[in-house]
Formats: C-alpha cells, sequence, structure tokens
C-alpha cells in the first residue's frame, strides 16, 4: 500500500499476477471435479484458493481469486470458462440488440464475492487483499470475438467503424466493472487491479479518443473509496504515458519495457509494477536472480516500485522457483533500503 502511495518501504513489495492457479499441487487439488467460473462463485473456495500462495511464498499481497468474465457471467451472459481454452460466449455481442444483454450489475448478483472478500480480510490480517476486474476494451473483446482472439479484428472493426456503437457497449462495460469493483472495495478490499490484458492492440491516437475515456471514468468513480488503483495491460509500450494519464496510481509494466524507461513515459506521481518475463522462471536460478536484482535496480528509477512479473505465472512454473524468488525481492531490496 506504501509503494502504491509512493511512501518509503521497509523492502520493495512482490506480489505475482496469477499466482493462484495450475502452477500448484494445492490449487489443482481443490479444484479437481469443479469447473472454474463454479469454483469463482463458492465463497470457501475462493478463500482457500487465494490464501494458497499467500501461505506458500509469503507474498505482500493477495489477489483475490476470480475472473474477469464472473461480472458478465453474473448478469446472465452465456458463457464458459474452457480449459485450455479461457472464456467463450454463447452468444457474441455484434449489434445494438446484442447491447441488451448487458444490465447494470447489482451486489446482489455476486454475494459470493462479498461473502468470499470479508472472509479474506479476517484470514489475512495484515496482508492486503487487491481485489479486480477487467478493464472495458478486454472484456469487449471477449464479447465481441466470442473467445480468446490474436489480433482482436471484429472488437478493432467496431471500434473503428461504429463508434457510437462501440462508445455505448464500452459505457455499459465501465458501469459492470465499476460496480464490480465497488462490491469488492466495500467489503474489505485494500487495493484494486484494473486488467487490460489486450488493450496493448491498439494504437496510442485511438486509445486516446476511444478506450482512455472509458477506463478514465472508472479510476474516476473508484476514488471516492480511497484505495490505491493498479492499471495493468500487456504489449502497452507505446501506451504507458496515456494510462497513467487514465487515473491509476501504480502503472503496471509487461517485460518489453525496462522499468527506468517506463519511469520516464508515465507521469509523475505514478508507481510502477513489474516487470520480470514470467519466462525467465524457466531459467537456471542465477540468470532468475541476476534478471530480478535488475529489474529492481531499475525500479528505483520510479517514484515507487511494487516488484511483479511482466504476465501472470505461466501454469508449469516451479512454485519453488516463485518462493525463492519472494525472498529474493525482499532481502535484496531491505539491503538497498539499508544503504
Ligand atoms: O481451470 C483453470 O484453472 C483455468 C485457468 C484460469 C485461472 C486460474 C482462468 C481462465 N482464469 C483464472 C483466474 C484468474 N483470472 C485470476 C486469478 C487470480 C490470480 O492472479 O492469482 C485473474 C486475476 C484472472 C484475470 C483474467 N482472466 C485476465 C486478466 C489477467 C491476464 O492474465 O491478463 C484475463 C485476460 C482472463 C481471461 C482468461 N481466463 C482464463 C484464461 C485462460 C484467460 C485468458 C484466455 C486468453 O488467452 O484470452
Amino acid at each position: 500500500m506504501l509503494a502504491c502511495r509512493r511512501k518509503p518501504v521497509p523492502h520493495t513489495p512482490v506480489w505475482f499476477m496469477r499466482q493462484a492457479g495450475r502452477s500448484l499441487p494445492e490449487y489443482l487439488r481443490v479444484r479437481e471435479g469443479v469447473p472454474m467460473l463454479e469454483s469463482c462463485t463458492r465463497p470457501e473456495l475462493i478463500v482457500e484458493i487465494t490464501m494458497q500462495p499467500v501461505r506458500r511464498y509469503a507474498v505482500d499481497a493477495a489477489i483475490f481469486f476470480s475472473d474477469i468474465m464472473v461480472p458478465l457471467k453474473a448478469i446472465g451472459i452465456d458463457l464458459d470458462i474452457k480449459p485450455g481454452v479461457g472464456p467463450v460466449i454463447a452468444d457474441p455481442i455484434r449489434d445494438a440488440a446484442g447491447l441488451d444483454a448487458l444490465r447494470p450489475l447489482v451486489p446482489d448478483d455476486v454475494p459470493y464475492v462479498t461473502g468470499a472478500v470479508r472472509g479474506l480480510v479476517g484470514e489475512l490480517g495484515a496482508t492486503p487483499l487487491i481485489g479486480f476486474a477487467g478493464a472495458p476494451f478486454t472484456l469487449a473483446s471477449y464479447l465481441i470475438e466470442g473467445g480468446p482472439s490474436k489480433n482482436h479484428d471484429r472488437t478493432k472493426a467496431m471500434m473503428y467503424g461504429e463508434p457510437e456503437l462501440w462508445a455505448r457497449l464500452m459505457d455499459r462495460l465501465a458501469d459492470i466493472t465499476i460496480a464490480f469493483l465497488k462490491v469488492q472495495v466495500e467489503a474489505g478490499a485494500s487495493a484494486i487491479q484494473l486488467f487490460d490484458s489486450w488493450v496493448g492492440a491498439v494504437a496510442p491516437e485511438d486509445y486516446a479518443a476511444s478506450v482512455l475515456p472509458h477506463t478514465s471514468r472508472i479510476f474516476a468513480e473508484i476514488e471516492a473509496l480511497g484505495v490505491p488503483r493498479i492499471h495493468f495491460g500487456v504489449g502497452t509500450g507505446e501506451l504507458l504515458g496515456l494510462m497513467g494519464e487514465a487515473g491509476a496510481d501504480v502503472v503496471g509494466v509487461d517485460w518489453r519495457v525496462p522499468l527506468d524507461v517506463a519511469a520516464r513515459r508515465v507521469p509523475p506521481g505514478r508507481a510502477l509494477q513489474g516487470n520480470l518475463d514470467p519466462a525467465i522462471l524457466f531459467a537456471p536460478w542465477e540468470t532468475v536472480e541476476r534478471r530480478a536484482r535488475d529489474v529492481l535496480a531499475r525500479g528505483r528509477a520510479a517514484e515507487g516500485h511494487i516488484f511483479n512479473l511482466g504476465h501472470g505465472v505461466q501454469p508449469s512454473t516451479d512454485p519453488d522457483v516463485l518462493a525463492r524468488l519472494t525472498d529474493l525481492v525482499q532481502e535484496a531490496s531491505t539491503e538497498e533500503a539499508g544503504t
């Protein structure tokens, strides 16, 4: 929390995107026979899965176990998360009539989120819980394409060719995202992260015209809740300045842009989060250590730094490497703070 606010910290805080999940044998055990989306609606399972990496790694934050598609499922969109594929939408939204499927989200749609956040806050004690949601562009991509997409062609076709329909879709998604984040913060989450994972597909001018107004509205509405806001996307090197203007306190950076360079791209008054390449965890430990120390050193150029990977933990990652990395970051940055 201190790092988000760009205040002095005893050590550089560290957590990992997708720290819960398939890289952990204890996750695979509790998920056995339980479909992904169902696991996101069972508070006791959400609490257990969220706690698993906290117990194993002593990370400085927990991230709520859910998925960016959960609020859409909760308002009645017919979708599934297919193993090895990702989210799949039965009736993709491609015209004005399709927008009717997107009604506003109310807290009663997601009682399991409220229940699980409350349970977690009790169990976590001093460790902060990060709530999260998908940002409108990334959600729109799944809804329009009907599933995971490499180039987001139909999504961009609507953005370029039907700007009014696009704006109405983005508006509705922003409302749902705001409501979903509020539920988590009001139940006790101490920070939020807005994932715009696929927005790196958009050029800066289009981002400014067709995406930024909607993400800015989300951050503005969450501001009143008083919790730090983190904003992350993949392949967003050219967008970091604009993403920094959207209103988040922390800008997440993928592994493609060194943090000292990223620090010059975001406006003043922002902390950075990132950005070790998740694939480095497959290299020998000496390489992991050298690259992690480099991330820490470059992170000192930022006004605040939260250590993370540049994207989510890969399922085949060895949990012992993440444990060692957590210790390294906490110890190495303690030494630095003392010098
Ligand atoms: O059965 C399984 O275990 C399915 C794998 C899985 C998991 C563990 C999916 C399907 N979602 C999740 C959980 C999840 N999703 C978390 C958990 C908390 C943690 O970080 O520990 C989070 C934060 C998400 C968010 C999410 N879902 C994002 C944004 C983050 C990112 O990685 O960029 C996105 C894009 C999704 C969609 C999604 N859900 C699942 C998959 C495999 C995908 C990506 C599919 C694609 O490539 O488009």
